[in-house]
């Protein structure tokens, strides 16, 4: 069935699972996306070294920028734009997905607002799993990866320094065994609503290679439709950076034994937690400024700000706001000022039949993409009802040009 790591294996998948190129061997040709938007974790395994990405699914030894949910979303639009061929997003640490859910939820959802057609995937550890079992399903995610090194927690113990939960850290067997019976729980639940699992274990010699066999068994039981046995990579700084190496012949070996029962994946690329492209041929570094260029853009989109003034002739800020017939609207942007044009409104107040109740609501509307209003004076509910529309209201007297800049200098 397998080559033995070459990754040409048959497309086994049916479905979307069969364009996401780690389920399916055959998607080769197809392109994932990891986004690091996930920096916190809440266990601490043995192999991991928080300056690092996380082991469980990606490669050790390169530091990944973090990104926000928003600043993950330019990054996919850039990505997307030159990647016909992408069609996963995953969000696989630096940390851990689920221990950083906010942030994970935001930047789904801002993808799948663009794209309703990618293939959401989230790696876990799996301690938050049952707990956010409802958000999961809800935000339509459809391919979990959680990684269980071992069903036993005598073992577990030797793996993982310690689990925080509820508030607490727990050690030892103990820690494990809360570690465990969520991580079981939440893939029997994932399973029974229909989203693809694959179990992730780490291999690591003399701790838990005796009981892979037994895990892969039990995980396939609860409805996993793939394990990928993946060899320790020592990581300097931990406590198992010692530890000895698994040949790819060992892998390979446990591999096979565990087919039988499941289906393995052999063509794991242990790939960084911001890694983009095919599997075989990682294009992050082509992309790695785009955290840069979308700050930038919004930086300056942050500097362009529009400016409504009211004033009699256009040349001095010298009309009272609710006497404005029009206001002049400008735009500050890199340092300069640059007249957009004039607006009509109707008069907010027109002495004693005033009906500036209703007014003021379609001059908001008129300049709703003004950042402020510059007029000689303003009452009282007009400039509440402006600044409650993010409007804000200035009182000056001055030459339009100069009062601008005064103002702008002090919103900034
Ligand atoms: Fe990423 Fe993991 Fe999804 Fe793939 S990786 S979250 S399932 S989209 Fe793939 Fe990379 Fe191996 Fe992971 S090659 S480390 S198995
Ligand atoms: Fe490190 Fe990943 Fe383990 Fe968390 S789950 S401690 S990030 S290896």
């Amino acid at each position: 069935m397998s080559c033995g790591g070459c990754g040409t294996k048959e497309n086994e998948f049916e479905g979307e699972t069969a364009q996401h190129p780690c389920y399916s061997p055959g998607a080769h040709e197809f392109a994932r996306m990891h986004i690091p938007v996930a920096p916190r974790c809440n266990i601490s395994c043995n192999y991991c070294n928080r300056k690092f990405d996380c082991p469980n699914e990606s490669r050790p030894g390169v530091t990944s920028e973090v990104l926000t949910p928003e600043e993950a979303f330019d990054k996919f639009i850039t990505v997307k734009s030159k990647m016909d061929n992408l069609k996963v997003v995953g969000i696989a640490g630096p940390g851990d997905a689920l221990a950083n859910i906010d942030n994970t939820r935001k930047a789904i959802k801002l993808i799948q607002s663009a794209d309703d057609k990618v293939i959401i995937c989230l790696s876990t550890n799996g301690l938050m799993l049952p707990e956010y079992f409802n958000r999961i399903i809800k935000l339509g995610v459809n391919h979990v990866t959680i990684t269980i090194n071992t069903i036993r927690p005598e073992v577990g113990a030797k793996i993982y320094r310690y689990v925080f939960y509820n508030g607490e850290r727990h050690y030892g067997e103990e820690g494990a065994a809360i570690l465990i019976k969520n991580q079981l729980a939440g893939l029997k639940m994932l399973a029974d609503a229909g989203v693809m699992c694959k179990v992730n274990i780490v291999m690591i010699k003399g701790v838990n290679d005796e009981y892979i066999e037994e895990t892969v068994q039990h995980v396939k039981s609860l409805g996993a439709v793939l394990t990928n046995i993946m060899p320790l990579i020592p990581t300097a700084g931990t406590k198992f950076e010692n530890m000895p190496l698994v040949s790819t012949h060992e892998l390979n070996a446990m591999r096979d034994k565990c087919g039988i029962h499941v289906k393995q994946m052999y063509h794991c690329q242990q790939c960084r937690a911001d890694a983009i492209g095919k599997l075989q041929e990682d294009r992050s570094i082509e992309f790695r400024n785009t955290k840069t260029i979308a700050s930038e853009n919004k930086k300056k989109e942050e500097e362009k700000i529009r400016i409504a003034v009211s004033s009699k002739t256009g040349l001095i800020i010298d009309e009272h706001f609710g006497h404005s017939k029009e206001f002049y609207i400008y735009d500050y942007e890199n340092n300069g000022l640059k007249f957009l044009e004039c607006r009509k409104v109707d008069k907010y107040c027109n002495g004693p039949e005033c009906e500036g109740e209703s007014k003021i609501e379609t001059i908001i509307s008129t300049l709703s993409d003004c950042k402020m209003v510059l007029s000689m004076r303003i009452g009282y509910e007009p400039k509440k009802k402006l600044m409650n529309s993010n409007i804000i209201p200035i009182e000056t007297y001055d030459k339009v040009q100069d009062g601008i800049m005064e103002a702008v200098k002090n919103v900034i």
